[in-house]
């Protein structure tokens, strides 16, 4: 059972997305573990995009990360990693696929909707990051009895 780190960006929030996203990731199977409704403060940005830092859209993206509430949660489930990133669509907003959640509601590449953990090295990281193992929910659901 692998675990990841989601997140409904600002641009999210505002548009009144984290109903859909949170339905689409409940609809494939995938078990919510820790959910929060939080500011990134830019010290936290500098953290959580330390890869990026020094490339031309980092500037613009703390901007961005910092710019209002997101909605951080950990998901667990088989392959969730991956999964997740499947369902989310591709960073350009020009190669992300209808049907994706990127790819149905996003039109720009900054402004992208949702994070998500890209291995399993980043979603220990960054789950370390914004949650504490107190803010975690360990439960059965029905529903793994079939997925
Ligand atoms: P994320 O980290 O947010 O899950 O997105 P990702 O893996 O699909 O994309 P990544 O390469 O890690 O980039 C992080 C975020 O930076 C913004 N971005 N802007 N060329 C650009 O203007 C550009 N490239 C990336 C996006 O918000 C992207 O999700
Ligand atoms: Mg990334």
């Amino acid at each position: 059972m692998e675990r990841t780190f989601l997140m409904v960006k600002p641009d999210g929030v505002q548009r009144g997305l984290i109903g859909e996203i949170v339905r689409r990731l409940e609809r494939k199977g995938f078990q919510l573990a820790a959910a929060k409704l939080m500011r990134i403060t830019p010290e936290l940005a500098e953290i959580h995009y330390a890869e990026h830092k020094g490339k031309d859209f980092y500037a613009p993206l703390v901007e961005f990360i910092t710019s209002g509430p997101v909605f951080a949660m950990v998901w667990e489930g088989d392959q969730v990693i991956a999964l997740s990133r499947a369902l989310m669509g591709k960073t350009n907003c020009l190669e992300a696929i209808p049907g994706t959640i990127r790819g149905d509601f996003a039109s720009h590449t900054r402004f992208n909707l949702i994070h998500g953990s890209d291995s399993p090295e980043s979603a220990e990281r960054e789950i370390g990051i914004f949650f504490k193992p107190e803010e975690f929910v360990v439960y059965d659901r029905a529903i793994q009895t079939w997925i």
